[in-house]
Order: C-alpha cells, then sequence, then structure tokens
C-alpha cells in the first residue's frame, strides 16, 4: 500500500512475543528477557480484538531468526541471524502468510519492522573486530559486510552515528553492517523486495535510520515499494526533517517529547505542543505522513510518568485526531504501566483481553468517528488541524469538521467550560461522541463545551453522524 493508502489508517503496534500465544498463557518474567510464547497464529486469533478498537493495520515485530546473546535472546526480534528464515519462536513462513492474508480479509494491513543497520549481538566468544564471528550469520558472513568495532560516543557526529556500533563492546554491541559495500545494499534491496512479495507486507517500519548513511535508503525504499516509516530516535525536528526526503514518513519523536510533557502533569498548558505542531510543518515534507504515538518499546508507559487517567485519556486523543497517523502500542488500551524496556513490554495475556476497559472503548468510539470522517468527502483525515483556543489546562482545534477539545485539568477537576469562537465553526448542534452530549454553534460562531473531570471532547455535527454507529446513530 501507498503513503496516501496509510494516511487515512490507524496502526496497532505489536511485540509479537507478547501479545498473544497459541500455547499456555504463562506468566512473563520481563526482566529476564526471554521468549514468552507470543506468535504469528496468538495474532490471527486476536485480530478481532485488535478490529474491535477499530484499527485498520497492524505493526508487528522484526520477523527473522534472532541471535541469543549469554542469557539474552532477541524475543523482540531486532537481533538478526538469517535474514532469509522466519524466527521460529514466533512461527513458521505459512503462518506469516496465513497472518498476512488474515488481515487482508478484513480490510487491514500489515506493517512488518525491519533492521537493516546491524544483525544481533555474537554469542559469548570473540573478543576483538568482526573476522571470527562472522560465520554465525546469514548472509552477511564476510567480515567486508561489517564496519570495525567501534561503540557510538557522539551522537552530535553523524559519521560516529552511523560507522560505529550500538552497544559498548564487541560482546553485546550490535554488529554494524558495513552499509556502503555494494554486496550488502544488493543483499539487502532484494531481501526487502523478497520479504514484500513472499508475504504480501503492505508497508514497513525501519529500525535504527539515523546509523545508516541517507543515501541508502533511496534504493531500499523503492524495492520494498511499499509505505516506509523510518526510526529516527531524536526530538529534533531540524534533524528528522530531513530522512523525508529519503522515505515516505517516519515515527515521530519530535512531536513525542512535547506531547508528554503537556499531559504529564496538570495545568502545563500547550504552547510547546502547539509550537512543535507548527515547526513540524516547517521542517517535514509531508507531516501527515509520519507516525504518532505515545508509547512504544523503548519508552516508558505513559500511565508510568502519570497515574491521572484523565492526563493519560487525552493524551492518546491527541494521537487519535492530531496531524499524522495513528499508532497505539499494546496494552496502551489497558493502562499498562511499565517503565523502561524491558517492563514496558509485558505480555498481554496477563489482562484477559477485555473490551470494556475504558480506554479500549475510548479508542473505538474515536477511530469509528475517524471511519466517518474519511468517508465525508469535504473534510477528510488529512486537512491539516487549526488550532483555535488554548490555555494553561485546555486546547481545542479543528480538523475538518472535528472539533476536539483536550485538557489538563486532570482527573480531580470538576466542570471546565471552554469558549471558543471561529468563523470557521460550522453554525449547526454538534455532538461530542465520547460523552453523547450536544452543544450550539451559534451564528457568532461561538461554542461553549462543558468538560467533566478533565476529560477531552469530540465534537462532531450531529447531523453528520448518521451511520456512525456513535450516540446511538
Ligand atoms: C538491550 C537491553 C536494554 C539495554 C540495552 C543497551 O540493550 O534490553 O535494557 O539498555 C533492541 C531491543 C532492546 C535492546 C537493544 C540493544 O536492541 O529492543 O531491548 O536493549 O541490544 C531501535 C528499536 C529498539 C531496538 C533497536 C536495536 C533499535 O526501536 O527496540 O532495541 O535494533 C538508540 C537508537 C535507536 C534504538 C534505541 C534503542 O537506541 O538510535 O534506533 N531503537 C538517545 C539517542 C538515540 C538512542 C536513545 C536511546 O537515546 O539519541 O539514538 O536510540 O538509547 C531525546 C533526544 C534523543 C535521545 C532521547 C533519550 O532524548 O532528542 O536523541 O535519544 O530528548
Ligand atoms: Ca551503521
Amino acid at each position: 500500500a501507498t503513503a496516501s493508502q496509510w494516511k487515512n489508517r490507524t496502526i496497532y503496534q505489536i511485540v509479537t512475543d507478547r501479545f498473544a500465544t497459541t500455547g499456555a498463557q504463562s506468566s512473563c518474567n520481563l526482566d529476564a528477557r526471554q521468549y514468552c510464547g507470543g506468535n504469528l497464529r496468538g495474532i490471527i486469533q486476536k485480530l478481532d480484538y485488535i478490529q474491535g478498537m477499530g484499527f485498520d493495520a497492524i505493526w508487528i515485530s522484526p520477523v527473522v531468526s534472532n541471535t541469543d546473546l549469554q542469557g539474552q535472546t532477541g524475543y523482540h526480534g531486532y537481533w538478526s541471524k538469517d535474514i532469509y528464515s522466519i524466527n521460529p519462536h514466533f512461527g513458521t513462513a505459512d503462518d506469516l502468510k496465513a497472518l498476512s492474508s488474515a488481515l487482508h480479509s478484513r480490510g487491514m494491513l500489515l506493517m512488518v519492522d525491519v533492521v537493516a543497520n546491524h544483525m544481533g549481538p555474537q554469542d559469548k566468544g570473540a573478543s576483538t573486530g568482526t573476522s571470527q564471528y562472522t560465520s554465525l550469520y546469514t548472509p552477511f558472513s564476510d567480515p567486508s559486510h561489517y564496519h570495525n568495532f567501534c561503540t557510538i560516543t557522539n551522537y552530535n557526529d553523524q559519521n560516529n552515528v552511523e560507522q560505529c556500533w550500538l552497544g559498548s563492546s564487541p560482546q553485546d554491541g550490535l554488529p554494524d553492517l558495513n552499509t556502503e559495500n555494494p554486496a550488502v545494499v544488493n543483499l539487502w534491496n532484494s531481501w526487502i523486495k523478497g520479504l514484500v512479495s513472499n508475504y504480501t507486507v503492505d508497508g514497513i517500519r525501519i529500525d535504527t535510520v539515523k546509523h545508516v548513511r541517507k543515501d541508502f535508503w533511496p534504493g531500499f525504499v523503492s524495492s520494498a515499494g511499499v509505505y516506509s516509516i523510518g526510526e529516527v530516535f531524536q526530538g529534533d525536528p531540524a534533524y528528522v526533517g530531513p530522512y523525508q526526503q529519503v522515505m515516505d514518513g517516519l515515527l515521530n519523536y519530535p512531536l513525542y517529547y512535547p506531547l508528554t510533557r503537556a499531559f504529564q502533569k496538570t495545568n502545563q498548558g500547550f504552547n510547546e505542543l502547539i509550537n512543535m505542531v507548527n515547526s513540524i510543518r516547517t521542517n517535514f515534507k509531508d507531516p501527515m505522513a509520519l507516525g504518532n504515538f505515545l508509547e512504544n518499546q523503548d519508552n516508558p508507559r505513559f500511565p508510568s510518568i502519570t497515574s491521572d487517567t484523565a492526563l493519560n485519556t487525552n493524551a492518546i486523543t491527541y494521537v487519535l485526531t492530531g496531524d499524522g497517523i495513528p499508532i497505539i502500542y499494546y496494552g496502551e488500551e489497558q493502562r499498562y504501566a511499565g517503565g523502561n524496556d524491558p517492563y514496558n513490554r509485558e505480555a498481554l495475556w496477563g489482562s484477559g483481553y477485555p473490551t470494556n476497559s475504558p480506554l479500549y472503548v475510548h479508542i473505538q468510539k474515536v477511530n469509528k468517528l475517524r471511519k466517518k470522517v474519511q468517508s465525508a468527502s469535504d473534510a477528510p483525515l488529512s486537512t491539516p488541524l487549526t488550532s483555535l483556543y488554548n490555555s494553561s489546562n485546555a486546547w481545542a482545534f479543528k480538523k475538518g469538521n472535528m472539533l476536539v477539545v483536550l485538557s489538563s485539568a486532570g482527573q480531580n477537576s470538576g466542570t471546565q467550560t471552554v469558549s471558543i469562537s471561529s468563523s470557521s465553526l460550522p453554525v449547526t448542534q454538534m455532538t461530542d461522541i465520547l460523552s453523547c452530549s450536544t452543544f450550539n454553534v451559534n451564528s457568532g460562531g461561538s461554542i461553549s463545551v462543558t468538560l467533566n473531570k478533565g476529560l477531552p471532547a469530540v465534537l462532531y455535527p450531529t447531523s453528520g453522524l448518521g451511520g456512525s454507529g456513535l450516540c446511538g446513530r
């Protein structure tokens, strides 16, 4: 699928080992960093759970066979050993094909995570350079396929970031591929082409993008031939933006930090977040092709930063309604609260997969509205948001005919009235699809929206809700 097809989607991010299992639902010791039994067939069995929340795409862990490192394993999938075989812990090539077709028969898309910067850490043994252990890997089994060992010490030195290894020693570091070697480039380009066609993959999430020279990527993404979204783990939009010259989208790290700060405590104001939304517009070629997120496998889950459930709900509401493609990390809907890696990779079977928990239902409602907005051709989701009002504890913006009112007053606040006035508002009755309360836009273009207990409102013209399944319509 193309970037423009992905822009209307909502993505559910899965750590394959931790989302669903077809085996015993044993408890998962996070500290141990072992495989806990999640697999591809487990995902197939839980597609109703995902689609029930309104997601129409999933992103799964890297699928290739991984190395094990002295007591730790590649349960997360980022430690490639043999790029031509499927990680047996996750299933078989046929299981991956079955997942792909199960998704497609539901009208959903498959995104696979891929890593081209490095291979997995070597098992015990080699102590110097690269030459002693390269035979571990397929197909990168020649020393010329790797950069010599050096550790990344200076993130301001792009050469150091690209040519050196992640990790502090040859033993636990990630062998850095020589992505300048034409043999390596050719192997990667034909591999990604094969992966996409063998498994009918619709999009790729690319790992460690800033650790490979920029001009490696156009050949790789054009060989893939589908939407690509890269990980450049950096908060500065001026640093990340140029990467959109070499691939379709990026994970929106520049947004992530101000978004977290706006909702990590009450009454933090919205200026920093609004400024970032604007700065992203000037630094990126296509802001709507960026992937917005609040949680992922590398950062502490949001509820580990604040226990305020209203702040959490507001932050998620921005991810679902702001500019860009929403990405929700598995377990976010159940308010899992793990901290940094490895504690943010809980086994979801521990939850029992309830479909009535508050955030599950919240995400479901907003996704229903997204579908409705998407089918209303007058004002699509790709319309950039317009900020209409902000204060120390509220922010209102319009996107198409949707009016979103976010609050940072917190769960212990009472009622909060936000009065918005703009000639761009339709003079009509609006329904908050979360509470089902209605509010009128008067002929002067002003509306007063009442929020309760710090929860947001997501409003849409009542007359446009027919067939949405929202608020009895
Ligand atoms: C394992 C252990 C960890 C241990 C680590 C050293 O080894 O589990 O407990 O701390 C995979 C696994 C991890 C595993 C690693 C290493 O491999 O998932 O569990 O950690 O073996 C991607 C993936 C990630 C994956 C890999 C490796 C890469 O999303 O899941 O990890 O394939 C860097 C990379 C980034 C990478 C991330 C983990 O490390 O650039 O691609 N993620 C700064 C740097 C970033 C750096 C980040 C985190 O710190 O600039 O480059 O990311 O270390 C902002 C700044 C940012 C700054 C942040 C912290 O603050 O703007 O620049 O990021 O304000
Ligand atoms: Ca590199």
